[in-house]
């Protein structure tokens, strides 16, 4: 499960997008990937990709084949689009669930909660900051996955990562969340709120940690957790879209397919309602993430400019040249 840092960064495109949201930057990496079969994010090898046909056990009321392994005739665009999200969902997930489990959702000793506990501020920030830009790169590579969404102009294609892709994250943390005990997987082990209290942020923490409790309480499938992502992710309200109609027609065919497959997973209406209220509160965590980020950069102007890495300063903003205050 051990990972190659993101920091090693390769420089993907410079964009030159125009718009205030989008614009410029080099670290996001929103050229097509060469090969969709396996996924290679500057050095990250992925978990082993599965054949995620039939019969795998992790669509258990998908109807897209007819029993055998081929595709029926009779698959509806609705059918393929979440045959096409949950399967890009599946490769882009970071973990896959059996390997947790294996791993028996082993937690943090106390000594080890203690040593995250005294690490000064700024070093539990930093490997925070690496841990979210690392899975911040499986989402833009699901990003990249979606039908339509490499047909977004560019700038549109920044606005919506730079603004969803730390709420998949936050999504994607029910997939690695326990909720018996409270914990999360992170850094090697399962790990309670206790272990980032060195980040200074206990109520930022707490809320994340009850967001992903209350999620978890859906019990939601893979399927619906793809199209629910993707859906987060379309969210055509976001400020500096350029091709608003277009990012539209997109989430609401995504809100189609997300709703057909509550329903054939007998979820009805209830379910889709609480989804809805998710998103409020995932805005809600993101824009408080931000104030804790732009507090901790007040502070440790330089730990951020010379030790984050650079695609999550570029996502955040925390690129952006802190003002120096008149003396008079
Ligand atoms: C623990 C974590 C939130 C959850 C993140 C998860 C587990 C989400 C699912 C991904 O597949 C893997 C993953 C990677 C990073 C995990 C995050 C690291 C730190 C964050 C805490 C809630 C702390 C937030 C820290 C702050 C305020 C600096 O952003």
């Amino acid at each position: 499960m051990e990972q190659n840092s993101p920091e090693g960064g390769s420089v993907s495109s410079k964009t030159d997008s125009g718009g205030e949201g989008g614009g410029g930057l080099f670290y996001l990496d929103i050229q097509p990937s060469p090969d969709q079969s396996g996924l290679d994010i500057n050095g990250i090898k992925p978990e082993p990709l599965c054949d995620y046909g039939s019969g795998n056990g992790f669509f258990p009321y998908c109807s897209f084949t007819n029993g055998d392994t081929s595709p029926s005739e009779s698959m509806t665009e609705l059918d393929h689009l979440v045959q096409i999200i949950s399967k890009s969902h599946l490769e882009t997930c970071q973990y896959l669930r059996e390997e947790l489990q294996q791993m028996s959702w082993q937690n943090f000793l106390q000594d080890e909660v203690q040593s995250y506990q005294s690490k000064p501020r700024e070093v539990m920030w930093q490997l925070c900051a690496v841990k979210i830009t690392e899975a911040i790169q499986y989402v833009v590579e699901f990003a990249k996955r979606i039908d339509g969404f490499m047909d977004l102009c560019q700038n549109d294609q920044i606005v919506l990562l730079k603004a969803g892709s730390l709420e998949v994250v936050l999504v994607r943390m029910c997939r690695v969340f326990d909720s018996q005990h409270n914990t999360v997987y992170f850094d090697g082990k399962f790990a309670g709120p206790d272990v980032f209290r060195a980040l200074g942020c206990d109520d930022l923490i707490t809320s994340v940690f009850d967001f992903a409790k209350s999620l978890c309480s859906l019990h939601l499938m893979e399927d619906e957790l793809a199209l629910f992502s993707a859906f987060v992710l379309l969210s055509a309200d976001r400020s500096w879209l350029q091709e608003k109609l277009q990012v539209e027609k997109l989430q609401q065919k995504t809100e189609l397919a997300l709703q057909h497959v509550l329903q054939k997973n007998h979820r009805g209406d209830t379910v889709m309602n609480k989804l809805r209220c998710k998103v409020a509160a995932l805005r809600s965590l993101c824009s408080r993430h931000s104030e804790k980020l732009t507090a901790f950069r007040t502070v440790y102007p330089d730990v951020v400019r010379t030790h984050f890495p650079p695609l999550y300063k570029e996502l955040f903003g925390a690129d952006l040249e802190v003002t120096p205050q008149a003396d008079d």
